[in-house]
């Protein structure tokens, strides 16, 4: 487990918060889930005429290399019955990778630090709770700086 990853969840469809515990806990054997922020309910961005989406972030451990990880992720959203949408259409989950170590990659499968995640509340501030510190590898600012950047008065925490 010689990698450390920050993954973004979301799901808009069927039981949410049962959508991300099960996403989360299938994520092992290949990752080891270190931290968890909480959930929050965030409405939808993009495409707005859709339910309100719950998201969350984890912090994991992994052996896997990136693509080897995109994989992964893709293979268990499958598993958990995502089917195929237009793009920020809804879904039942979504599992992104927002870092991967330090590391910035850019091929046509897969770009890394995700490339929308300094833009977006519904990322940021969950984020924030887990890894305020963290310095995005591409812009050099840490997560509760790019946190200020956003407008995160419609993200309500989720109980
Ligand atoms: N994901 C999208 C598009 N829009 N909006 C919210 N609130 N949360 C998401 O996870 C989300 C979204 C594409 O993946
Ligand atoms: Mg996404
Ligand atoms: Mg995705």
């Amino acid at each position: 487990m010689d990698h450390i990853v920050y993954l973004a969840l979301g799901s808009n469809m069927g039981n949410r918060l049962a959508n991300l515990k099960t996403a989360i806990g299938n994520l092992t054997p290949q990752l080891a889930v270190k931290n968890r922020s909480s959930v929050y309910e965030t409405p939808p961005w993009g495409f707005t005429a859709q339910a309100n989406f719950l998201n969350q972030v984890v912090m994991a451990e992994t052996y896997l290399k990136p693509q080897a990880l995109l994989g992964h992720l893709k293979r268990l959203e499958m598993a958990l019955g995502r089917v195929p949408n237009f793009q920020n259409g809804p879904r039942l989950i979504d599992i992104d990778i927002l870092f991967f170590d330090d590391l910035m990659l850019e091929t046509p499968q897969l770009v890394i630090p995700h490339p929308r995640l300094h833009q977006r509340a519904f990322v940021l501030v969950p984020l924030s709770e887990i890894a305020p510190d963290y310095v995005h590898p591409m812009l050099g600012k840490p997560i509760h700086k790019l946190l200020d950047g956003v407008d995160r008065s419609d993200i309500k925490l989720f109980k």
